[in-house]
């Protein structure tokens, strides 16, 4: 069973007070808050076992890279990889793009083409369009109608032989909405692309079946999952990661030095130059484990019934204006007040201790779309309740009487 407040309870950092007032945190999109068993396990690894990885004979680096491998294959487990070493740990969703990018200037030749959507993060826009630059690659995008769905007719007249590689996210940071992944790897499949999937707003909600979906890449960030910064993994099919040149040169991702040549080590640790975050890799681990505990059914459940409630709530309000109103959305709402800066409302719920984003959530092409300079964005997790999202309710409804 899904007790709300047992849920609550795990998580230290909800019980403070901002500005005098409950904290009411909604920017989860951004970074998840930490519940104590993963704050515990930070500091039973440098208490405890603390030593570099991959290196030592001695007992501390035995331990440390047996709990180190034990999350990968805890992680290959999850999002349910053939093998461990298709799992790399990396620093985030941002350096999984970049690393896969990296790697495809080794392939692409002017002319080919790589498809992207138009509700892309700049995470995974950037790398790509630097990846045309250095290869004369083309960048084509993906378009959306107006609830934020990708328009799947579209999608198929873009694809070509030229298409070398489609790369989409799983679910919208900027507006919540979930694409049809499993289509358009199908689809991207028929005409030999390969398919990289951002799945850093997926995995807080849902656990990720990368041979189910039959996708090349997915790659997703620890800190947005209850696990620490600077943590994340990018899962590749191992003949991709074969075929991809490393990413960064350095210690542990060799075989052999020497003046006259070097050879690369295996995978993963190809693509795993110089000392990582141990502590981090370990401890997402850990998160993995307290979310599977929660349960992703309850998650999901739970979260629906907040997105429900909220944009019920939300839309009660005069001149108010979701952004994102596909069937298909995660717990995340974005909106705004006609006639108001969206940045002049955070301004005033933060005053009332309620947490929301405000901006163009690193989505300026989505913003464009809407004709908008940004949105405020109310994203929700499982620790969260229809109270606190009556507070937000309130503070809105403030917000205006003070600036509409
Ligand atoms: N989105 C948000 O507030 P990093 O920074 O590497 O952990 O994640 C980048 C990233 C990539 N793709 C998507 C879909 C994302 O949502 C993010 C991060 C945060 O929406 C911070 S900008």
């Amino acid at each position: 069973m899904f007790d709300i407040q047992k849920v609550r309870a795990d998580f230290p950092i909800l019980t403070q007070k901002v500005y005098g007032k409950p904290l009411v945190y909604f920017d989860n999109a951004a970074t998840s808050q930490k519940p104590q068993i993963v704050l515990d396990a930070i500091s039973k690894y440098y208490t405890e076992i603390n030593a570099n990885i991959h290196r030592g004979v001695h007992k501390l680096s035995q331990l440390a890279t047996d709990a180190y491998e034990q999350s990968r294959e805890k992680i290959r487990d999850h999002i349910n990889a053939k093998e461990a070493y298709e799992v790399l740990f990396t620093a985030g969703t941002t350096h999984g793009v970049n690393l896969v990018a990296n790697g495809f200037a080794s392939i692409l030749k002017p002319g080919d083409e790589i498809l992207v959507s138009v509700l892309e993060h700049h995470s995974n826009i950037v790398p790509w369009q630097m990846l045309c630059e250095k290869t004369g690659a083309i960048l084509k995008v993906i378009p959306m109608n107006l609830h934020g769905e990708l328009i799947m007719d579209e999608y198929v007249k873009l694809l070509s032989e030229k298409t070398k590689i489609v790369t989409v996210n799983h679910i919208s940071n900027a507006l919540g909405v979930v694409n049809p992944i499993k289509f358009m790897i199908e689809k991207a499949h028929e005409v030999g692309a390969a398919v990289f999937i951002d799945g850093a707003q997926a995995v807080p909600h849902l656990k990720p079946d990368v041979r189910e979906l039959d996708c090349d890449f997915y790659a997703f960030s620890g800190h947005k999952m209850l696990g620490p910064t600077g943590t994340g993994v990018l899962y590749g099919k191992e003949e991709w990661l074969e075929q991809l040149p490393p990413y960064q040169g350095g210690g542990e991702m060799i075989k052999e030095v020497t003046f006259e040549k070097t050879t690369y080590a295996g995978l993963p640790h190809k693509f795993e130059a110089g000392t990582p975050n141990i502590a981090g890799g370990i401890v997402l681990g850990t998160a993995v484990d307290y979310l599977n505990s929660v349960g992703f059914d309850n998650i999901q459940r739970y979260e629906h019934e907040l997105l429900v409630y909220g944009t019920e709530k939300l839309l009660e309000i005069d001149g108010l204006k979701i952004f994102g109103t596909s069937k298909d959305k995660t717990s995340v709402i974005s909106f705004n007040l006609d006639g108001v800066h969206p940045y002049d409302v955070g301004a005033i719920t933060d005053k009332m201790g309620i947490a929301v984003r405000t901006g163009h959530h690193c989505a300026q092409p989505i913003m464009n779309f809407f004709g908008i300079p940004g949105t405020v964005r109310a994203s929700f997790a499982f620790y969260n309740t229809k109270e606190e999202i009556d507070a937000l309710v309130a503070s809105v409804k403030k917000a205006q009487l003070m600036l509409a």
